[in-house]
């Protein structure tokens, strides 16, 4: 995502009113800080806070869903960075993130659900156990990282808004804080960022809704306080710090595909068959591997055709690329 692309103008997207403004406390995470304060540690903290300094987290790998492939240094995981908002330059985010405030931090789950609302991060986080799983991340780009993320699988949280039949989209929106964001200053992108999934896709066991790295808590420049990671699809599906969800029963906008229609698509599945306009897809650069120009085979659906392929039957992957 090096050119800056055209604008294509206005799109549909969450509406502003659903952002909420920040002065939902979080009443457990107070009084976890407080007993941290008196020297009260090792209580079986299971669940993250989202602070500036990550946190360290309890979770269990979850070894069926993790690539045996090495990870990434945490330096490089933390380092190199796509994160618009904080600049388009890959040292950006790490650099320009450091005023950013996680914590207290609300979502707002609208649209075609029984249950819908403003929730705080412990409130979606709490009720579930962390795991950790060492995914791949293929940019778009054609470089690729292995990052143990910690997270829940998204289905389980959208589950408890029960998503009524309508649902046939969930559509996700970045916080927009250009005081905090010096990238949303700028026009390279329309903001907030946003992201959608079909509900099938949100649904996968294999869809992540990560709140740390590394077994803590996510730093800024990953996506803090929660972010999704879908590991089958480009990098860019894995929108961070998300603070709306939306149910819908149209395909939402998102923001690449706003952005560059010819080249980036609503599906975006990793598939080295398709080049992007630009550039092959057939190969990818490992970050951290070797010598900087070294290039590996890209799989098709990042190594999980066997578990989304019959999510895509009878598409053509061509056209909804
Ligand atoms: N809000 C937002 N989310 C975003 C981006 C962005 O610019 N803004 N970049 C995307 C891209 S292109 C990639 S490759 C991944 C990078 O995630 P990472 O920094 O944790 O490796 O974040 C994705 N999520
Ligand atoms: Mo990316």
């Amino acid at each position: 995502m090096l050119i800056k692309p055209f604008r294509p103008g206005d799109s549909a997207r969450i509406a502003p009113s659903v952002i909420t403004p920040e002065h939902v406390f979080e009443d457990r995470r107070r009084l976890l800080r407080a007993a941290l304060a008196a020297g009260i540690t090792g209580i079986g903290v299971s669940w993250p806070r989202a602070e500036a300094a990550p946190a360290a987290l309890s979770y269990q790998r979850n070894e069926r869903y993790s690539i045996a492939d090495p990870p990434n240094s945490y330096q490089d995981v933390t380092s190199y960075n796509n994160f618009y908002e904080f600049g388009t330059d890959k040292s950006d985010p790490a650099a320009n993130s450091g005023r950013f405030k996680p914590e207290p931090w609300t979502v707002t789950v609208v649209g075609e659900a029984e249950v819908t609302g403003r929730f705080s991060f412990g409130d979606l986080i709490k009720p579930h156990a962390l795991e950790e799983r060492i995914y791949r991340l293929r940019c778009v780009e054609a470089w690729s990282m292995v990052i143990p993320w910690v997270g829940i699988p998204l289905g389980d949280v959208l589950r408890r808004f029960r998503p009524t039949s309508r649902a046939k989209y969930v559509a996700f929106e970045t916080v927009y804080r250009p005081e905090q964001m010096p990238g949303q200053r700028s026009n390279v992108l329309d903001w907030p960022y946003v992201e959608g999934l079909r509900i099938d896709e949100a649904m996968h066991p294999l869809t992540l809704l990560a709140v740390g790295v590394y077994g803590k808590s996510l730093p800024n420049q990953n996506g803090a306080p929660l972010r999704l990671i879908v590991p089958w699809k480009y990098g860019f599906k894995g929108i961070k710090s998300i603070v709306a969800i939306r149910f819908t029963e149209k395909q939402p906008p998102t923001s690449w595909n706003v952005s560059a229609p010819r080249e980036y698509g609503f599906y975006a599945n990793v598939n080295p068959l398709v080049d992007h306009p630009r550039w092959s897809q057939a190969r990818e650069r490992p970050i951290g591997r070797g010598a900087f120009n070294a290039r590996v085979a890209t799989q098709m659906f990042n190594g999980y055709e066997a578990e989304v392929a019959s999510l895509y039957a009878g598409m053509d992957l061509r056209r909804n690329y």
